[in-house]
């Protein structure tokens, strides 16, 4: 028997099979969970379908998180399917417009790519764990999301990004403290670098990997395997004493001076 069996979980962020949040669901869906997802939008409608179907799940919700009418219908209709609640949400959501992850800080720095950075890549953990909380209610429920070493240093071109998972990390120990006496724990994962969708906007992202390929501990990069089973992980109730953290699953990369 998997260690989530009799779980339900709420996947966002899958915009290719190469997303991270495909391969914590393809972690989740083998230990046992029961999955639903969300998609940005129409172009990504199909894809995820396809992605769901493979997991034995029709529950497909539309979600653009920048959005506070499409939060609350994504809620709704969840609720009609799991009409008694679920147990885990994943958050693997993050944006900011290319030109601000490129170059030096402030070259890209406008109120606006501030300001759009911050509302996708933090604040919507917590719209989403706000609006998730009366369903969570009473499961030993788990929120997850993904952050970067880009919070902790200042990585070139990362940028705003950086400050926004900053944003992230202390919105996680916020929720912790917040949700705790309700039996939720919220955690991150701060992942090496993989060659996604959203990883391609950030410029010199070749060289990254490299980088930790060379110098990481373990001498690889890490795959959207090894996030999967540590977010699996760290949703079941294995994890029950670990809240408000952020666990690093990069091959070791981040103790290296
Ligand atoms: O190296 C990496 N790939 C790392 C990623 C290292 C460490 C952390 N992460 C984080 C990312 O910052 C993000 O928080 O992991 C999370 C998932 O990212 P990913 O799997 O690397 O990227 P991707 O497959 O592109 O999925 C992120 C998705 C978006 O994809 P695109 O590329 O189309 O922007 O986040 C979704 C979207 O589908 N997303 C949104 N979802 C709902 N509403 C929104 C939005 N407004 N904006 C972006």
């Amino acid at each position: 028997m998997g260690f989530l069996q009799g779980k339900r979980a709420l996947i966002t962020g899958i915009a290719s099979e190469r997303s991270i949040a495909s391969g914590i669901a393809e972690a989740m869906h083998r230990e046992g969970a029961e999955l639903a997802f969300t998609y940005q939008n129409d172009k990504l409608k199909s894809r995820v379908e396809k992605a769901a179907a493979e997991y034995g799940s029709d529950i497909v919700l539309p979600l653009d998180v920048s959005d506070d009418a499409q939060i609350a219908a994504c809620f709704e209709q969840l609720g009609q399917r799991w009409n008694d609640g679920f147990d885990i949400l994943v958050h693997a959501i993050a944006f900011a417009p290319r030109e601000a992850i490129a170059g030096q800080f402030l070259d890209g720095l406008t109120r606006e790519n501030f300001a759009l950075s911050h509302d996708i890549s933090a604040y919507s953990l917590a719209a989403l764990a706000k609006a998730a909380r009366p369903a969570m209610q009473g499961r030993k429920g788990a929120v997850l999301t993904l952050s970067y070493l880009g919070a902790e240093r200042a990585l070139q071109n990362y940028n705003v990004m950086g400050v926004a998972k900053a944003s992230l990390e202390a919105t996680v120990r916020y929720l912790a403290l917040n949700l705790g006496a309700e039996g939720i724990r919220v955690n991150a994962i701060s992942a090496g670098p993989i060659k996604t969708l959203a990883a391609s906007g950030i410029a010199g992202f070749r060289k990254i990997l490299g980088h930790v390929e060379a110098n990481a501990p373990l001498r690889r990069t890490v795959t959207i395997e090894d996030v999967g089973n540590v977010g699996a992980f760290l949703c079941s109730d294995l994890a029950a004493g670990v809240t408000g953290e952020v666990t690093y699953v990069d091959a070791g990369y981040n103790i290296v001076g």
